[in-house]
């Protein structure tokens, strides 16, 4: 049974007052809450445990590279990964993505190639491909969206051609809480010989990952938008792709031996985790799965669609609401638009009442462009949120208008 009141005493944060408000927390695409456990396990680290990994004979590095390791099977166990050296900890999905495009790019991209990205990404899954593009004389190609915010696969098809050499997705928008047709997105690329990386900072703590079904290539994802700290992630790449990439980044680690004349590198995962990791991130994140899985993704996830019915249906009763994103398939953001204000306006009127929602391009501009809007007002929801928030929410956005108009 998910028990959402209980879920929230699990989150100190969510009990704190904003402006004499009780905190309504709405910025979950931003980033999520922790819970006592992952913030418990984080002291814990740093009390008990705290050492350098593959270093040191001694106890505490011992045990810390146990953690370390075991925090890497349990999280691959998670998105269903068949080995846990295919899992790289980086700082985030930031970094997995720049980490492909710079690694994989390097030997898989040559002049008169293409790159084919969507008008729904993140700038982190633009800018990196677009780099290595301009580096090797190679085109960037867009899947254009609909209206409501749903990729134009007819279009895809389309672009797909022998050229074509990585395809570059999310699973689900930031923006418009579109859930992509991932599945279907990596066979036709593969049938057209392309590579596909798979953006899931979106949707790793929304939805049940299982990057064996879906033939991911490469999975990037963050662990602090699933309850986890800020400053680790994870790329996920196929073991036969890692193994022929070069290093991302030399240092301490990633070698095997080194000499003035010729370096050689250490084995997978090692050889893409150059210098001290974030040991502590690793490990913290490993109980944040650990927290998701004891609540049920599915769970989690059916919780979270009946909130974003709910504050959909009820925001759609106000005058002048405008959704940005009506894809037949969302998840957990609600976007929009009040006739005649600006998104910054409203954001800055809901946070007097103590509601947290994120305004702006939500570093998706040229998403915005696409739809000729300045940004939006984002409402994006966790696992702890209530459809009594949805109603401040509601009332919120209410009281805004009153007030601008
Ligand atoms: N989106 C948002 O408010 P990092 O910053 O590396 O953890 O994640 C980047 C990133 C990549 N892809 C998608 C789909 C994302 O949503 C994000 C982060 C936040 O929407 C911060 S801009």
């Amino acid at each position: 049974m998910f028990d959402v009141e209980k879920i929230r005493q699990e989150f100190p944060i969510l009990g704190i007052q904003v402006n004499g408000k009780n905190l309504v927390y709405l910025d979950n695409a931003a980033t999520t809450q922790k819970p006592k456990s992952v913030i418990n396990s984080l002291v814990k680290y740093y009390e008990t445990r705290n050492s350098n990994v593959h270093r040191g004979v001694h106890f505490l590095s011992d045990k810390a590279t146990t953690e370390y390791e075991n925090a890497r099977s349990n999280i691959a166990r998670y998105i269903n990964a068949e080995k846990p050296h295919e899992l790289i900890f980086v700082r985030g999905t930031t970094e997995a993505v720049n980490l492909a495009a710079s690694s994989y790019g390097e030997i898989a991209v040559k002049a008169g190639d293409e790159v084919i990205v969507s008008y729904l990404e993140h700038h982190s899954n633009i800018v990196p491909w677009q780099l290595l593009c301009e580096r090797k004389g190679a085109s960037l190609k867009v899947i254009p969206v609909n209206d409501s915010g749903e990729l134009d696969i007819e279009a895809y098809k389309k672009l797909l051609n022998g050229k074509t050499k990585i395809v570059a997705v999310n699973h689900i928008s930031n923006s418009l809480g579109t859930i992509n047709p991932v599945k279907e997105i990596i066979r036709l690329a593969h049938d057209a010989g392309a590579v596909v990386l798979i953006d899931g900072a979106q949707s790793v703590q929304h939805t049940k990952i299982n990057v064996l079904d879906l033939d991911a290539d490469f999975f990037a994802f963050s662990g602090h938008k699933m309850y986890g700290p800020t400053g680790i992630g994870v790329l996920y790449g196929k073991e036969k792709l890692l193994d022929s990439m070069p290093p991302y980044q030399g240092g301490g680690d990633m070698i095997q031996n080194v000499s003035f004349e010729k370096t050689t590198y250490n084995e997978l995962p090692y050889k893409f985790e150059a210098g001290t990791p974030d040991i502590s991130g690793a490990i913290v994140l490993s109980d944040a799965v650990d927290f998701i899985l004891s609540a049920g993704i599915e769970n989690i996830a059916n919780h979270e669609h009946e909130i974003l019915e709910y504050g959909t249906a009820k925001l759609r009763e106000i005058d002048g609401f405008r959704l940005i994103g009506s894809a037949k398939k969302k998840a957990s953001v609600i976007s929009f638009l009040l006739d005649g204000i600006h998104p910054y306006d409203t954001g800055m009127i809901l946070d007097k009442m103590g509601i947290a929602v994120r305004t702006g391009l939500h570093c998706t501009e040229p998403l915005m462009k696409r739809f000729g809007i300045p940004g939006t007002v984002r409402a994006s929801i966790a696992m702890y949120n209530t459809k009594s928030e949805l109603d401040l929410l509601v009332e919120g956005v209410k009281k805004a208008k009153k007030m601008l108009l």
